[in-house]
């Protein structure tokens, strides 16, 4: 293991199957703060860590607690995370900050990249990445997540960018940057809730395998930076994009007539989903990060192979 352990505390499981060499795979905490009600957070949480174990990994969900990273989270700290009372949402900007203040703060896609590369951990599972925003020519609210995938080197499972964002827009970004991003079994870019965007994935592979051969392949060339795999939500769980289109712009309305700005956006624009889809939106999210988490541990065991 190649970790500075003054910096971070291991779960026993997680550092145990790091050692051994066996497959694991990073989770976020983002999600379960900022991204998802109680109880359905915490029970999401339980249930993403149990799909990991399920296809034979060991999952490490990621946050801070008090100003120590944790790389395994018990039950009691799922639990005390899921109440959110106080909880900071780090991103690369304010990770440092909460580790040398004490804070306690969920990582989202960018920090828990991060922590992952320092933990040796190269796979993770998200729902869907933070990304260009509409309007972002006058905002300029550009997800760090993007810079993120630009720089460190992890392997990002995901149902898209959400489809609150401006899809196009974050795809360029992504481009410039040099992040392959993948369609799973899908010429079509997944958006998040919905198995179609209308914009063409830019690469595609259909087995974990394929994958895991392509992350060798850039390890061999050197390559730094990110791999996002788009994975679609399941057919049985899908919003049809013309359903959710006209929520999304009223969400985004509401979120301009409110002036919600920066790092409140996107929690805003999922909860006000949540209550325009009638519930819809959360239960979808719930389908879509399980079934991340699936593919993501069958391609921890294929890195492995
Ligand atoms: N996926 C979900 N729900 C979420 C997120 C991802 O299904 O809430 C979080 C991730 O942590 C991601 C963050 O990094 O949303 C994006 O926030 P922002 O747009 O402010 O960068
Ligand atoms: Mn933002």
């Amino acid at each position: 293991m190649s970790f500075d352990s003054t910096l971070m505390t291991f779960s026993a499981t997680v550092e145990n199957a790091l050692k051994a060499g066996a497959p694991v795979v990073a989770l976020e905490s983002t999600i379960i703060t900022h991204g998802m009600p109680y109880p359905q957070n915490v029970e999401t949480a339980r249930a993403v860590e149990q799909a990991i174990r399920d296809q034979g990994a060991v999952p490490a969900t990621i946050a801070v607690m008090n100003g120590t990273l944790h790389i395994g989270l018990d039950d009691e700290q799922l639990e005390a995370l899921a109440h959110r009372d106080g909880v900071m949402k780090l991103s690369r900007a304010d990770f440092a900050y909460a580790l040398s203040t004490g804070k306690t703060g969920s990582t989202t896609v960018a920090a828990t990249m991060i922590a992952a590369r320092l933990a040796g951990i190269g796979v993770f599972a998200t729902g869907g990445i933070g990304g260009v925003h509409r309007g972002a020519e006058s905002s300029f609210d550009i997800s760090a997540d993007l810079e993120e995938l630009a720089q460190t080197d992890v392997l990002v499972v995901c149902a898209g960018a959400k489809a609150i964002l401006d899809l196009q827009k974050t795809l360029e970004v992504l481009e410039t940057n040099g992040v392959p991003v993948i369609g799973f079994g899908t010429d079509e870019l997944p958006a998040f809730w919905s198995r179609e965007s209308g914009l063409s994935a830019p690469l595609r592979l259909d087995t974990a395998k394929e994958i895991a051969a392509h992350a060798r392949m850039r390890t061999k060339l050197g390559l730094i930076g990110g791999t996002l795999i788009t994975n679609p939500v399941p057919v049985s769980h899908e919003i049809i994009a013309d359903q959710v289109a006209t929520f999304i712009e009223q969400a985004l309305d509401d979120a301009d007539d409110k002036n919600i700005k920066g790092k409140d956006v996107t929690p805003f624009l999922l909860s006000r989903m949540l209550e325009l889809t009638g519930g819809k939106s959360l239960e979808t999210n719930i389908a879509l990060i399980l079934n991340n988490a699936k593919l993501a541990a069958d391609i921890a065991v294929a890195m492995g192979d």
